[in-house]
């Protein structure tokens, strides 16, 4: 069974935020058990984690000799070998692969920059004049992606890992307020977060938490 690492103790307080929901939801999309091992902060930096991980970070993925690291091609390696998130077409599974690197190159890197300024530099005297920018960055991709949706379910044909990676980038918003100004994207992650293999891969994420709370 494959082994996943995740936060002993995330600092989203069970909020599905952290890197390890998209490979969580991966696994339950083609219905692959699943182990997770769970590591701290400073395991995390430790020559043990860093073997797997040479930043330091969670998530990381092991198989019997193979080890990976970064979520997308952790993602892209449970689709690519359990069917269920890549079409067999192979010019539509080009498109769901280019939809992955879409999510975590194009749309990914402002979200972050925008979510990170609102938890650390809230306090910071310049936040108030820096924020208007980050939001427009966001705006500009979010405004992008909902012409490119429209009315539709998925961003090209059936729920693929791209959507499954879209979903989990644009969920980072949630507290931004800035889903609010696009009704298609909120409405496409509503549909993502509706899926029963999203609901489990939440859930299992969240009983870390809880047990976390707990003790
Ligand atoms: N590009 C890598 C990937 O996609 O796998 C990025 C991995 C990454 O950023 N991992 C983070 C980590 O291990 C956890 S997910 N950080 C610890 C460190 O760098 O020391 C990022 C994350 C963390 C917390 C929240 N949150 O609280 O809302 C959201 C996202």
């Amino acid at each position: 069974m494959p082994t996943i690492t995740a936060f002993e103790s995330s600092p989203d307080r069970g909020k599905g935020h952290a890197r390890d929901m998209r490979v969580r939801w991966a696994f339950e999309e083609v219905g692959l058990a699943y182990d997770v091992r769970l590591v701290s902060f400073a395991a995390m930096k430790q020559p043990a984690h860093r073997a797997l991980h040479p930043f330091g970070q969670i998530p990381t993925y092991e198989d019997g000799d193979l080890a990976l690291f970064e979520s997308g091609a952790i993602v892209l390696h449970i689709a690519e070998r359990h069917d269920g998130l890549l079409p067999r077409d192979a010019d539509a599974r080009a498109r769901a692969i280019a939809w992955m690197f879409a999510a975590l190159s194009t749309m990914e890197p402002p979200i972050v920059e925008l979510t990170m300024a609102m938890i650390f530099e809230r306090d910071k005297s310049w936040y108030a004049e820096r924020l208007p920018g980050l939001q427009d960055r966001v705006r500009v991709r979010l405004g992008e992606l909902s012409h490119h949706i429209g009315d539709a379910d998925w961003l090209d044909g059936a729920f693929s890992a791209g959507d499954l990676m879209m979903v989990t980038v644009l969920r980072r918003l949630h507290t931004s307020g800035l889903l609010d100004e696009y009704p298609e994207i909120a409405a496409y992650v509503a549909r993502g977060e509706a899926r029963s293999a999203f609901r489990r891969a939440f859930d299992a994420q969240l009983a870390v938490f809880t047990a976390a709370s707990r003790s």
